[in-house]
C-alpha cells in the first residue's frame, strides 16, 4: 500500500503548523501533530487481500462473500488469532427493577445471566439503563467495563460485583468495595446517553474471565473447558465476546429494547472486544470500539505502537496459542485488521482514537477502515468509493462518517463523553432513537 508522502514534505507540514500554534491558530481542529511526527516510522506493508478468495478467484458479488471469503476470513481470525467459543445456552434472571431510577429518568434493570444450570454456580450480571417513558423499544449500547457495574455510576441500587478485579481505588485484596461506586462513572455518560434515547447495558469483564494468566483455570474457561487445551482454543478476548453476545441473548427478550439495534461497545482491550463479538455475531448491529489498537483495529503491518510481541508478552491469555507463533512476524500472519472489520460489513463500525495515544496507532485505524471500505461498498452500505471515502486522517474532534466511522479526539488513551457524543452521532444516522 502506498506511504502518504515523503518525509521531508510531512516535515515541512509539521513546522508549518507548528509555526501556527505559535501565531494563534484553531488547535481545536488541528492536525494530530504527534501522530504525523509518528509516521514515518511505520513499515511499508502489504495488506492480505480482502476480496480475493484462497482458491484465488476475485470477489465481486456478495454471495460469494457470505458463502466462500467471509467464511475464510472468520476461520483465520478463529484458528489463529482469538479462538474458537463455544456455544452454550444461559438462563436468565431480573433481580431487579426500579422504573423511577436515576431521580425518575430511567428504567434500571439487573439481570443475573446464569451459565449453568446451577443458579449458585458461574454466572454474569448484566446492568442495564432504559430511557424513562420511552415510546417505543430502544436500541442499546452494550459495553463490558473494566471495574464492575457498581463503578459505571453512584446509583446505590448496582449490586457491587463480588468477582476478582485487579487491585485499584476502592479495590482491596481482589474484592471491590462500597468505597469504589461510581469510581469510572466519567467513562460511562448514562444520563446523556438516556437522554438521546439510547439504553446502556453493561457488564463487568471480569465475571467472565479474570483478566490474568491462570492457564484458563477460572472464568468461563474453568467452567465449560474439558479436555487439554488445543491451539485454537479460546483466549480471553473470544470469552469477553462471547459474554457480550450473552447480554445480547437477554436484550432480545426484553419488550422495551429493540433486539436489532443492539451495539458492542468497548474501550482498549475490550474494543477488540467488541469488534471481535460483532464479527462472530451477526445479530449486533454494529461495532463501536475505542482505542482498540493492536489486534483491534489497528494494521498490524506497521508496527507501529504495540506489535504481536509485545502483546503476547503482557497478555498472551487474550489469544490462541496459535497467535503465539507470530512475534515479530506480523507479515506472516495470513490476516491483518482490516479483514476484522470487514466481517463485521455492512454493520457501521466506528473508531473512537486519541492523538497521544500511539501505543494504539491511530492512523493504522485509519488506514484499516479505509482497506475494509470495499467489502461494506460490495454489500451496499455504500456507493463505490463512498463507505470510507476519507484521504487522510482528519485534523483532531472532526469525525469522517461513511458506512465506518472515525476520529482523532486531542488527549491520551481513554473514553470520553466526546467518544461518546460522537458514538452517538453516528449511531443515530442508522438506528434513529426516537427521544424520550
Ligand atoms: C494496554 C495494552 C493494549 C490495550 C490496553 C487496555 O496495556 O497493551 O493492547 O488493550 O492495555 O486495555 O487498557
Amino acid at each position: 500500500m502506498k506511504k502518504t508522502g515523503p518525509v521531508p514534505a510531512r516535515l515541512a507540514a509539521l513546522l508549518a503548523v507548528l509555526g501556527l500554534m505559535f501565531i494563534g491558530g484553531d488547535l481545536t481542529h488541528r492536525p494530530p501533530l504527534a501522530l504525523w511526527a509518528m509516521e514515518p516510522f511505520a513499515l511499508p506493508y502489504r495488506l492480505p487481500e480482502i476480496l480475493v478468495a484462497n482458491d484465488g478467484r476475485r470477489v465481486t458479488d456478495a454471495s460469494t462473500w457470505w458463502s466462500v471469503r467471509r467464511p475464510e476470513i472468520l476461520e483465520l481470525f478463529r484458528s489463529q488469532v482469538y479462538g474458537r467459543m463455544p456455544i452454550r445456552p444461559v438462563t436468565f434472571e431480573v433481580f431487579d427493577e426500579d422504573r423511577e431510577a436515576l431521580g425518575g429518568t430511567a428504567v434500571r434493570k439487573q439481570v443475573r445471566v446464569n451459565f449453568t444450570d446451577d443458579p449458585s454456580g458461574p454466572g454474569m450480571d448484566l446492568l442495564i439503563y432504559l430511557p424513562a417513558r420511552a415510546p417505543q423499544p430502544v436500541p442499546v449500547f452494550l459495553i463490558l467495563n473494566f471495574r464492575g457495574n457498581h463503578a459505571i455510576h453512584s446509583d446505590p441500587a448496582i449490586r457491587i460485583t463480588p468477582s476478582w478485579m485487579k487491585d485499584s481505588v476502592g479495590v482491596i485484596d481482589n474484592r471491590s468495595t462500597e468505597a469504589a461506586r461510581g469510581s469510572r462513572s466519567y467513562r460511562f455518560p448514562v444520563e446523556k446517553i438516556l437522554a438521546r434515547g439510547y439504553g446502556l447495558a453493561t457488564i463487568y469483564y471480569g465475571d467472565l474471565d479474570p483478566d490474568y494468566d491462570d492457564g484458563f483455570k477460572n472464568g468461563v474457561h474453568g467452567a465449560f473447558d474439558s479436555g487439554t487445551r488445543t491451539p485454537e482454543s479460546w483466549g480471553s478476548i473470544a470469552a469477553w465476546a462471547w459474554g457480550l453476545s450473552r447480554g445480547l441473548d437477554y436484550l432480545e427478550t426484553d419488550p422495551e429494547v429493540d433486539g436489532k439495534r443492539v451495539m458492542a461497545a468497548g474501550h482498549s482491550r475490550l474494543g477488540k472486544t467488541a469488534l471481535w463479538a460483532a464479527a462472530e455475531d451477526e445479530r449486533f448491529a454494529g461495532a463501536f470500539a475505542s482505542g482498540s489498537g493492536c489486534m483491534g483495529a489497528a494494521i498490524g503491518r506497521r508496527m507501529l505502537g504495540e506489535n504481536i510481541a509485545d502483546i503476547n508478552r503482557r497478555f498472551g491469555h487474550w489469544f490462541c496459542d496459535n497467535f503465539h507463533q507470530y512475534n515479530f512476524r506480523e507479515h506472516d500472519l495470513p490476516v491483518d485488521q482490516h479483514q476484522l472489520l470487514a466481517l463485521i460489513a455492512p454493520r457501521p463500525v466506528y473508531l473512537a482514537s486519541a492523538e497521544l495515544d500511539l501505543w494504539s496507532d491511530p492512523i493504522g485505524e485509519f488506514q484499516a477502515a479505509r482497506a475494509a471500505a470495499p467489502v461494506f461498498e460490495l454489500l451496499g452500505a455504500a456507493a463505490p468509493g463512498q463507505a470510507f471515502p476519507f484521504k487522510y486522517p482528519p485534523n483532531l474532534h472532526e469525525p469522517q462518517m461513511g458506512a465506518l466511522g472515525f476520529h482523532i479526539r486531542g488527549g491520551e488513551h481513554d473514553i470520553l463523553d466526546y467518544d461518546w457524543d460522537c458514538f452517538m452521532d453516528f449511531a443515530d444516522r442508522i438506528v434513529k432513537p426516537s427521544r424520550p
